[in-house]
């Protein structure tokens, strides 16, 4: 008698060809109004998500409410406390602002969210009772979807919702839910990273602290403290000097504005907004988006470029000697060729080097600790010169230039953030901004729940007479 995994793979060879069929012969064919290779190459190009805050141009990449990267870092706010120093960031507080409402906040509106977010930081006692019976073994990124699902508990509109409001109402309780989740969210990565790597030191028994929410402080400096990166706070286990120190919050303060949203087709933000369409709370929304970005062909990536990067260091940097072009090109024609792909390159819309990827390389080359001394940058600034030559050469992937994750995660190693399975993490922090404004705005425009018509590939044969 067959079992099930057997009878199954029987079926799989007709199956197979039945799609090689269709994706070959009929892929050209309209079918409604999309093309057949529409439905079965991931809706690539199709237009079907509203998304307000942000639009990404193959060609030109992502712009915010019409601003570039560069406007951007001219003209959102950055902390107060260091708005003249050339090297401080914009924070993300300040993108949020803007993703939200399209206005420009000014320096006394950043302040007031600023010290609104930190007010909201803590976590609820049930959440690190959660968090610390968690397997450290667990993986951080499962571990941030629990966290941030679990907050469901206390859903102002889930609850609001039981009690029966008005659709016109929903938008204020997802606001205030939405708030709360920004606002939480550097101290549920803080935790995460301290009871995964550092034995849990924010555990309520122990008196160990890597680091500590300060109400005074913005969402980058409070994430960079629990992570044990700020000079001044009681403990300092990781030893920072105060440049280093400060460099660090503003590497989270850039990162985070850069990936907070990359409009709404991406798997992130679709399945925040796909999740949230069921009115779903903003936490259970959230949720879903995380564990889509923690696949390894999205958010997952900066993990693995930076596994990549040091196996790349370690074969082929030699003391100080940075290796030949030639070499790089045949270290990535071996992966080519056994079937893997260059982590960190490649892109679904984009068709030119990723700017997000610029923005953070310029914030490496603006320290020459970081671009005359770190091995692993000039390997990843040295490898953005020669793998676009290679991928094109191999023909398949259509954009052969960096990505966002490419250059990510080498500056969080410079600084002492080592653990690669921690890095999404951070991106997680960063992605909640914008999906997280665009489902204000889906409840503000009432959008009705998401249900596209599925087909089979028996009717798309069908209709073109097979
Ligand atoms: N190395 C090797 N081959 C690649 C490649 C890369 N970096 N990028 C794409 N290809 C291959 C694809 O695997 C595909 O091959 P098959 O036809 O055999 O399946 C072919 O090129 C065509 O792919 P594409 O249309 O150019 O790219 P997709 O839209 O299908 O996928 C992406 C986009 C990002 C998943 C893909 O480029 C990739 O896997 N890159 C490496 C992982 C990565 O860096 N992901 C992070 C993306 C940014 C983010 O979301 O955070």
């Amino acid at each position: 008698r067959k079992d099930l995994k057997s009878t199954l793979k029987e079926a799989i060879p007709e199956k197979v060809e039945s799609f090689k069929y269709v994706k070959s012969n009929l892929g050209d064919k309209s079918f409604g109004e999309l093309k057949v290779s529409t439905i079965l190459g991931g809706m690539r190009g199709n237009r079907s998500v509203l998304w307000e805050a942000s639009t990404l141009d193959p060609n030109e990449g992502i712009r915010f409410h019409g601003l570039t990267i560069k406007d951007c870092q001219k003209k959102l706010q950055k902390s107060q406390a260091e708005a003249d120093s050339p090297l401080s960031e914009m924070l993300p507080e300040s993108m949020f602002w803007f993703l939200l409402t399209g206005k420009l906040p000014s320096q006394e509106q950043i302040n007031d969210f600023t010290a609104q977010l930190a007010e909201n930081a803590e976590l609820p006692g049930y959440l690190h009772t959660l968090l610390d019976s968690l397997p450290s073994t667990l993986h951080p990124m499962t571990q941030m979807s629990i966290a941030i699902s679990a907050l469901n508990h206390d859903s102002l509109f889930a609850k609001a919702y039981e009690r029966g409001i008005p659709k016109t109402e929903m938008w204020e309780y997802v606001f205030d839910d939405v708030i709360n989740l920004v606002a939480k969210l550097p101290a549920i990565a803080g935790k995460i990273y301290q009871n995964t790597f550092y034995e849990g030191y924010m555990r309520s028994n122990s008196l160990q602290t890597l680091g500590e929410i300060n109400k005074k402080k913005d969402i980058s400096y409070n994430l960079a403290s629990l992570l044990g990166m700020t000079k001044n706070d009681s403990v300092n286990l990781k030893g920072l000097s105060e440049t280093d120190s400060s460099d660090f919050v503003n590497l989270i303060r850039l990162y985070c504005a850069l990936h907070a949203d990359h409009e709404g087709g991406n798997v992130s933000a679709h399945a925040t907004h796909l999740v949230g369409s069921a009115l779903s709370d903003p936490y259970l929304s959230y949720s879903a988006g995380i564990q889509g970005l923690a696949g390894p062909l999205h958010g997952l990536a900066a993990q693995e470029v930076l596994r990549f990067i040091v196996a790349m260091k370690e074969s082929l940097v030699k003391g100080s000697e940075m290796p030949s072009d030639e070499q790089i090109s045949t270290y990535l024609w071996d992966i080519l060729n056994s079937g893997r792909v260059i982590p960190g390159y490649g892109h679904a819309v984009l068709r030119r080097p990723d700017p997000r990827f610029e923005a953070m390389v310029d914030f490496g080359l603006a320290r020459p600790s970081i671009s005359k001394s770190d091995v692993h940058f000039k390997l990843v600034h040295q490898l953005s010169k020669v793998a676009p030559g290679v991928l094109k050469e191999h023909g398949k992937t259509q954009n052969p230039y960096p990505n966002v994750d490419s250059s990510s995660g080498v500056l969080f190693y410079h600084y002492g953030i080592t653990e690669t399975m921690y890095f999404t993490v951070i991106f997680g922090v960063s992605r909640a901004l914008g999906p997280l404004a665009q489902l204000v705005w889906d409840r503000i425009l009432g959008l009705p729940i998401e249900r596209p018509k599925s087909v089979n590939l028996q009717t798309i044969t069908n209709a073109f007479g097979k």
